[in-house]
């Protein structure tokens, strides 16, 4: 396979996402971190109201990536962006808002 055709194929893979019809929506998230499970890479997050998804809780969210997850300190205030799909979800984008 030549440089190009390799680069095409890699666009077509993203754009069809692997194959998968899987949608997923972005929202912002804001909220402060209450624990932390290193292990499973989950942070227990007191957050506000999500867009038209979720009203202000607190719950889990799996962090992506682990060089995310390594930012991470109980007690943080933070924004992050929330991925959606059909049967996952995920935050990412991770950023510590200051006190
Ligand atoms: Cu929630």
């Amino acid at each position: 396979m030549t440089r190009r055709s390799g680069l095409l194929f890699l666009t077509i893979l993203l754009l069809t996402g692997c194959g998968s019809k899987e949608q997923t929506k972005t929202y912002a998230l804001r909220g402060v971190i209450k624990s932390l499970d290193a292990g499973a890479k989950l942070a227990t997050i007191q957050h506000e109201k999500i867009g038209d998804w979720m009203e202000a809780m607190t719950m889990e969210f799996p962090v992506k990536p682990d060089s995310e997850f390594q930012k991470l300190q109980v007690g943080q205030r933070i924004q992050a962006k929330v991925v959606v799909g059909d049967s996952s979800y995920y935050i990412t984008e991770v950023q510590v808002v200051p006190q």
